[in-house]
């Protein structure tokens, strides 16, 4: 039988800002390596091409980016609009240079970016129009019907939770049987995602475990994975070897709650990464629970090779903390900051994430928290409020928002800052980035 070829794609993004924090298509490359599993031919066109010779060391870089005009929709919006990644004619050159796939398989990342998830399918139609274009991933997970009207060319649309819907349909479309079928949550089973189908892998992000144990009421992973499924330790040591043994020194924690209940997890899997025999660097940006870190803890992460640490404050107002979720408090905080910098950890290395631009939240509360941060020994950073679908703050607040941030996902990025109010202005969110920018120099 002719094997069927699939083409991943990630398609490039129109922003205000974006840089390669580490980003990746994770949840694509898992599902090419289950359909690969299932005898097809997997090809990638991941459209977030950086700059490598602007790398860093971390294995962080800029994507190439382009200057383009904003659509109707943000056009009283002050900043400049780019697209990032390769352009629109380069995708159709790479397109017209290969084999015509059987199977295009897109992802979205974030909800308001739409726009180039939009583009990528209807240039994918154009150019292989007897292929069957699939779209799954965060948008169309988190804005179900938006996604329906605005991805109309797709012939599938998937929501994060029908892996099942996906492969009934590609049986039916293509009269066969699937011989492998997982769920994704069967994390120690399915196959590593196809990272080898990169030709450069500055580093490989390591998925963990989905769902998170913490209910924070700006935060969408609750409902796309309400219960938390982990990964068992021996899976991602061996994910971690096969890919040292690849080339690859540098990985990425994807985690939302990675010290939850840390002595039967965290702990035993950094003790194990800490005897690997080789050395390697680990980054986690997407924070971990100030309140878990222990003296024994901090120790561990140094010695599984964590360079960084980035660690999850939101703010040191108590109303604020107990608003969000009540996920770590002052004092639990500072604590665990005696802890990092006893383990050698220094101030540079410490970054903490502040949440600015809440529904109701005073300015003043940011400026306080970057002065706490400051004194605690460590470098504080400003997350701007995204404001997700089917998130508890996003239900209570929406018509708050000085954008119909229901309406359409593009209202829903934070560079937009929808939440400002005469409390907290977007001059105010400038007037602290620079006061930041000024007390780190
Ligand atoms: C890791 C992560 C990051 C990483 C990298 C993200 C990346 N992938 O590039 C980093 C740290 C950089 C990041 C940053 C941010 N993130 Co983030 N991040 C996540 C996180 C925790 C996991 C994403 C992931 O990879 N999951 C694992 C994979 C396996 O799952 P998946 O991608 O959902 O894919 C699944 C399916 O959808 C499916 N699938 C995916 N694609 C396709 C395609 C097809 C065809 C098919 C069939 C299936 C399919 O396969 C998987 C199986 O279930 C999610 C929360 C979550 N739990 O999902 C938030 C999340 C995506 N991030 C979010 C936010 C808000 C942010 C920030 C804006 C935070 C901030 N304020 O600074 C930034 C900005 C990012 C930017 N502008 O560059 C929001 C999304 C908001 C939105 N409006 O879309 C989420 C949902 C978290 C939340 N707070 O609720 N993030």
């Amino acid at each position: 039988m002719k094997r069927l070829k699939t083409l991943l794609v990630n398609p490039y993004i129109y922003d205000f800002a974006a840089y390669s924090f580490w980003s990746s298509p994770l949840g694509l490359l898992y599902v090419g390596s289950i359909l690969r599993k299932n005898g097809f031919e997997v090809d990638l066109i991941d459209c977030m091409k950086v700059r490598e010779e602007k790398r860093k060391e971390d294995g962080r870089a800029p994507f190439f980016k382009e200057k383009v005009t904003k659509p109707a929709a943000l056009k009283d919006v002050k900043k400049q609009f780019r697209r990032y990644g390769i352009s629109p004619q380069e995708l159709k050159n790479r397109f017209s240079e290969m084999d015509k796939p059987d199977l295009v398989l897109v992802t979205s990342i974030m909800t308001y970016w739409y726009p180039g998830t939009r583009e990528v399918i209807e240039i994918a139609k154009e150019a292989f129009p007897q292929a069957k274009i699939i779209v799954g991933g965060i948008y169309p997970t988190l804005c179900e019907d938006l996604a329906r009207e605005t991805l109309k060319k797709a012939d599938l649309i998937v929501k994060s939770n029908e892996m099942v819907r996906f492969y009934s349909f590609i049986e039916e479309t293509f009269s066969i049987s699937l011989s492998y079928k997982p769920s994704m949550d069967d994390l120690d089973a399915i196959p590593y995602p196809c990272y080898d189908l990169y030709d450069n892998r500055a580093f490989v992000p390591i998925l963990t475990s989905l769902g998170c144990a913490f209910k924070c009421t700006y935060c969408a992973t609750p409902y796309m994975y309400p219960e938390i499924i982990r990964r068992s330790p021996v899976s991602v040591i061996d994910e971690i070897c096969f890919w040292h043994n690849r080339g690859v020194e540098k990985f990425v924690l994807y985690d939302d709650s990675f010290l939850y209940k840390k002595e039967r997890y965290a702990k035993p899997l950094l003790k194990s990464i800490g005897q690997l025999p080789f050395r390697l660097d680990i980054y986690n940006p997407n924070a971990i629970n100030a309140a878990f870190i222990d003296d024994e803890l901090a120790l561990l992460l140094v010695n599984a090779g964590f360079r960084e640490v980035r660690i999850g404050l939101e703010s040191m107002n108590p109303a604020v903390q107990k608003e969000t979720g009540g996920k770590v408090d002052s004092g639990s905080f500072g604590k665990a900051l005696k802890s990092l910098r006893k383990a050698g950890f220094s101030r540079d290395d410490l970054h903490v994430y502040i949440l600015a631009g809440l529904p109701t939240q005073k300015w003043e509360d940011i400026k306080d928290t970057i002065d706490y941060v400051l004194q605690s020994g460590a470098r504080p950073y400003i997350a701007e409020y995204t404001p997700i679908p089917h998130t508890a703050m996003f239900e209570k607040y929406y018509l708050d928002a000085r954008y119909p941030i229901k309406e359409d996902a593009l209202y829903q990025n934070n560079a937009l800052f929808p939440f400002a109010w005469d409390g907290f202005t977007e001059e105010r969110l400038t007037f602290l980035k620079r006061y930041l920018g000024d007390v780190m120099r």
